[in-house]
């Protein structure tokens, strides 16, 4: 029986691509791409699905003959520190009901997006190993947190094939991300591809790890298409590429705009950043299922810009 995929948070950063590569991979309408809102480009097949409603998202299971789900919908680390129990209820009970389903319907497959932020200040900084304490700071990273060791939970009393990344701040081109931490690292070349002076809300010398999309979509697939018998993690892998600072990445986009100009207004989201690690030791995932990235901060740089160009047609 061929599998049929279901992807929560769909319109997203990270869901929009997937969508379309998991389409390529497995056929248009094996893809059933799931929002809360409308999709503004073609993310067809899609159906209106709030993750909060289990008997919906049952039926939705039920009537597409789902086998695999990658559960992405939640609220980010700095907008959810506004809403701290609509975040909760979002990122974590939402996520403990649909494991339940899954596991109740059989599902073959699982994919539970994990993050950085579930790092805190008892985390080692410097290659933050993969067991190490978290304490994390956000309710978003707790939120996460507590997944991952349900994540874990299910694999091992139910045998639910869970997987799950910590992803790094993502950096792609094919949409502005909305409430991260990271976002500044998104929004910057739209200033600089239109002209504008960036007022950045991070601190020039805040370093964070960073992932270009490509990357961050296709270690995506390779986990999920891994043998079973590989993958060691099951509550979420630590998963990295490259660590810079706003300026770095200032000072690299300035080379192909040198009139750029960058000015640092530090807000609340400088504490969650200083809150995280600086950089991240992903030897698992390395040994497990061969984890490679292909992208560092000049690489990106160039493909952002050419590919932002082209978008906004400058
Ligand atoms: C955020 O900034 O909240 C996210 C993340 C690191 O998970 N991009």
């Amino acid at each position: 029986m061929k599998d049929k995929i279901l992807i929560t948070g769909a319109n997203g950063q990270l869901g929009r691509v997937l969508a379309a590569r998991l389409r390529a991979k497995y056929g248009k309408d094996n893809v059933l791409a799931t929002d809360i809102k409308e999709p503004d480009f073609d993310n067809y097949p899609f159906e209106f699905l709030d993750i909060l409603n289990k008997k919906r998202f049952a039926e939705v299971i039920k009537d597409h003959k789902i086998t695999q789900i990658y559960h992405l919908a939640a609220i980010l680390s700095a907008k959810g520190e506004w809403a701290p129990k609509k975040t909760w209820n979002v990122n974590f009970n939402a996520v403990l009901n649909i494991l339940a389903l899954s596991e109740e319907v059989g599902i073959k497959r699982f994919f539970f997006p994990s993050t950085i932020a579930v790092f805190g200040k008892t985390t080692p900084r410097q290659m933050t190993p993969q067991h190490c304490p978290l304490l994390p700071e956000t309710v978003y990273g707790i939120s996460k947190a507590t997944g991952e060791y349900w994540c874990n939970y299910f694999y091992k009393r139910y045998k639910l094939d869970v997987r799950s990344l910590r992803y790094p701040g993502i950096v792609g081109y094919q949409s502005l991300p909305e409430g991260g931490t990271t976002d500044y690292a998104v929004e910057i070349f739209h200033a600089a591809i239109k002209g504008e002076k960036y007022i950045c809300f991070l601190d020039a010398d805040t370093r964070l790890p960073m992932m270009y999309i490509e990357d961050a979509i296709r270690g995506t697939i390779e986990l999920m298409d891994d043998r079973h018998e590989n993958i060691s993690i099951r509550s979420s892998y630590n998963l990295a590429a490259m660590s810079f600072t706003p300026n770095e990445i200032y000072q690299e986009i300035k080379k192909y705009y040198p009139n750029f100009e960058i000015e640092y207004k530090p807000d609340f989201r400088q504490k969650i950043a200083e809150s995280w690690t600086e950089s991240i030791d992903d030897s698992y995932a390395r040994k497990d299922w061969n984890w490679n990235h292909q992208y560092d901060l000049q690489e990106m740089v160039k493909t952002m810009i050419k590919e932002l160009r082209n978008i906004l047609k400058t």
